[in-house]
């Protein structure tokens, strides 16, 4: 921790005491579920400095940034279109939080019974714990769920939000709305950053966050290979750091990474044996630090392959049409790219059902895990459809309901162990 940092985070108003306790629990639980690993990609090597900087050179880039006259924007969701951002010179950042640690300090304002995400992200905020909130010039919310939609009210008693409508249907209708949503969007970042949105710089932008979404679908496809060449811990990791690092140097720190993989596979190298039981998971995000549910998995000696979730998935599968045309051709088009995500806000959501059966079958996964954070109505809900579906598909399904609390892991641990079994037959 250098003298550098505390004084930018002093600047930034952080509770120093208490981020201290956060970042000393990083280390030796970073150290317990990742770097025990064996037989690492060395291009992992980038990914764990990032993580062991987390509120470290990254922030101090926002702050560069901010000297300079640009602007931060903090997002919660893979349905913000952050072409929208870097095309007016602003950087955006994935806020969402998986940590325990700020649920209680959130507590004390929010319902119990709230969503862990939820809590954790607005504990962030009231806790005065996370560099990244503190440094967001504005924060942009959506509609996704009722329990976020009613955070982002409370957050803007204290932060500048601007919260998106996300319709919950797929209907001429509602895509109109969802196109009028992202067209406004383009007025509150020209605003806030002073910088016109045009069509040569948002061209420019999409081609930049297309290129990193190639990237983590050449990482996905990686993950398809028997033996696997990289851990379930180690791409959910890629996943996560993708959200707030620089998208050019994310790109080619994952393009590295799979050059390295692509060797692996072309000499049968893979990180398990190609035996181990390859498992899907599908439902709730899990933001950085989130592991606990792969550590679980992977401890007894199965490997995730993939996950079809807003960390995973949902956040990389679909591209932004780069044949550019006006500036409205292309907000069109990007309005288009997002309503292609097939989160369980939306109604009917059968997409999300046909996206696991296919990606189950791409991955040749033995089983699904359906990971659901408790308090989550719309994925525990889904879950009903999905567990009817896989069955009828013949593909195993263990469905887990949980929180970012460590409480409950010696009882997934053990529905994990007979899960396994079931499937080893
Ligand atoms: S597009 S999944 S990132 S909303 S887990 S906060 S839904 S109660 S995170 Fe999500 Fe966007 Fe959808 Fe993806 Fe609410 Fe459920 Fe909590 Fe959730």
């Amino acid at each position: 921790m250098t003298v550098d940092n505390r004084q930018m985070w002093a600047e930034l108003d952080i509770d120093l005491k208490q981020h201290d306790i956060l970042l000393n629990a990083l280390g030796p639980i970073y150290q317990e579920i990742y770097l025990s690993q064996q037989n690492r990609p060395e291009g992992m090597a980038f990914f764990d400095f990032v993580v062991g900087d987390i509120h470290g050179i990254r922030v101090h880039e926002l702050r560069q940034h901010a000297k300079e006259g640009g602007k931060v924007v903090g997002t919660y969701c893979v349905f913000v279109p952050e072409e929208l951002c870097w095309a007016a010179g602003a950087i955006p950042v994935g806020l969402c939080a998986g940590t325990q640690f700020s649920v209680p300090v959130a507590e004390e304002v929010l319902p119990r019974n709230t969503c862990a995400l939820i809590k954790s992200s607005y504990g962030f905020k009231l806790g005065r714990t996370c560099p990244y909130v503190q440094a967001s010039h504005l924060i942009i919310g959506e509609t996704t769920c009722d329990g976020k939609k009613k955070m982002f009210e409370i957050l803007a008693e204290q932060h500048p939000v601007h919260v998106m409508e996300v319709p919950h249907k797929k209907t001429a209708l509602s895509r109109a709305l969802w196109q009028g949503e992202v067209a406004g969007l383009k007025d509150v970042i020209e605003e806030l950053t002073g910088n016109r949105i045009t069509a040569a710089n948002l061209a420019q932008a999409t081609k930049r966050v297309n290129a990193r979404r190639r990237a983590l679908q050449r990482l996905y496809n990686l993950r398809k290979k028997r033996p696997v060449p990289i851990s379930g811990k180690d791409a959910l990791l890629v996943s996560q750091v993708s959200f707030y690092d620089d998208v050019d140097r994310d790109t080619k720190q994952i393009n590295a990474l799979c050059d390295e993989l692509d060797k692996r596979v072309a000499a049968a190298e893979g990180v398990f044996p190609p035996d181990a039981p390859r498992i899907l998971i599908s439902g709730s995000p899990m933001a950085i630090p989130n592991w606990k549910l792969h550590h679980l998995i992977e401890s007894a000696g199965a490997v995730v392959v993939c996950e079809e979730s807003c960390i995973g998935t949902r956040n990389f599968s679909d591209l932004v049409p780069e044949n550019g045309g006006g500036l409205d051709e292309q907000l069109t088009a990007i309005a288009e790219r997002y309503m292609k995500i097939n989160c369980a806000c939306f109604t009917p959501n059968d997409g999300r059902i046909e996206d696991i059966i296919r990606l189950a079958r791409e991955y040749d996964a033995d089983g699904v895990v359906h990971y659901n954070l408790q308090f989550c109505h719309t994925y525990a809900n889904e879950a009903v459809r999905v567990e009817k579906a896989l069955e009828k598909e013949g593909i195993p399904l263990l469905r887990i309901e949980t929180d970012y609390s460590d409480e409950d892991a010696g009882q997934l641990r053990t529905r994990i162990d007979a899960f396994l079994e079931v499937i080893a037959g």
